[in-house]
C-alpha cells in the first residue's frame, strides 16, 4: 500500500507578513510573552518591517484588532497575546469566553491563521510559570503555530 501524504507547514518565517495583537492588562505578563513571540519570529528570519505589534486595552478588545489586521489580507497570520487572572467575580469568565470565540470566529470568517497566545489561569504565579518560568512561553509557541499555520494554508490553498 502506498505511504499516504502528509502536508504540514513548516516553521520558517522568512517572507512572512505577521502581526501580532497585545493587550496592556496585565502587561507584566503580556510584555513576556510579547518578547517571547518577537525572539522566536526574528530567530526564524522575519525581517523587522514584517512585523507589526497592536496594543489593545485588555483580552477582551483582542478580536475586534485582530479581525481590522486579518481582513486587510495583508499579514499571513495574526498572533494574539493576552493574560487573563481569575479574580473574584464572573468578570474572568466573561473576558476569557469572548476573546476565545472572537479570535476563533475571526479565523474562520477570515480564513488567515489567528493563534491563541492568551493565558487564562487561576493566578499571577501560574501565569508567570507559562510567561517564560517553568512550562515555557506561550508567546514563543503561538509564534511557533502562527508560522506553521501560515504555511499550511499556503500549501493547501496552492
Ligand atoms: N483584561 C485582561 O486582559 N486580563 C484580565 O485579567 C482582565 N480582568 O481581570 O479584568 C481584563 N479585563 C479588562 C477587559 O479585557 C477589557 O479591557 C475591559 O473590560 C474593557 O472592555
Amino acid at each position: 500500500m502506498a505511504n499516504p501524504r502528509v502536508i504540514e507547514g513548516g516553521r520558517s518565517a522568512k517572507g512572512m507578513r505577521i502581526a501580532i495583537v497585545a493587550a496592556r492588562f496585565n502587561h507584566f505578563v503580556v510584555d513576556k510573552l510579547l518578547a517571547g513571540a518577537v525572539e522566536t519570529l526574528n530567530a526564524a528570519g522575519i525581517s523587522s518591517q514584517d512585523l507589526d505589534i497592536v496594543r489593545v486595552p485588555g483580552a477582551f478588545e483582542i478580536p475586534l484588532a485582530a479581525k481590522q489586521l486579518a481582513n486587510r489580507k495583508s499579514y499571513d497570520a495574526v498572533i494574539t497575546l493576552g493574560a487573563v487572572i481569575r479574580g473574584g467575580t464572573p468578570h474572568f469568565d466573561y473576558v476569557c469566553s469572548e476573546c476565545a470565540r472572537g479570535v476563533t470566529e475571526v479565523a474562520l470568517e477570515t480564513g488567515v491563521p489567528v493563534l491563541f497566545g492568551v493565558l487564562t489561569c487561576d493566578d499571577m504565579e501560574q501565569a508567570m510559570d507559562r510567561a517564560g518560568g517553568k512550562h515555557g512561553n506561550k508567546g514563543a509557541d503561538a509564534a511557533l503555530a502562527a508560522m506553521e499555520m501560515a504555511d499550511l494554508l499556503r500549501k493547501l490553498e496552492g
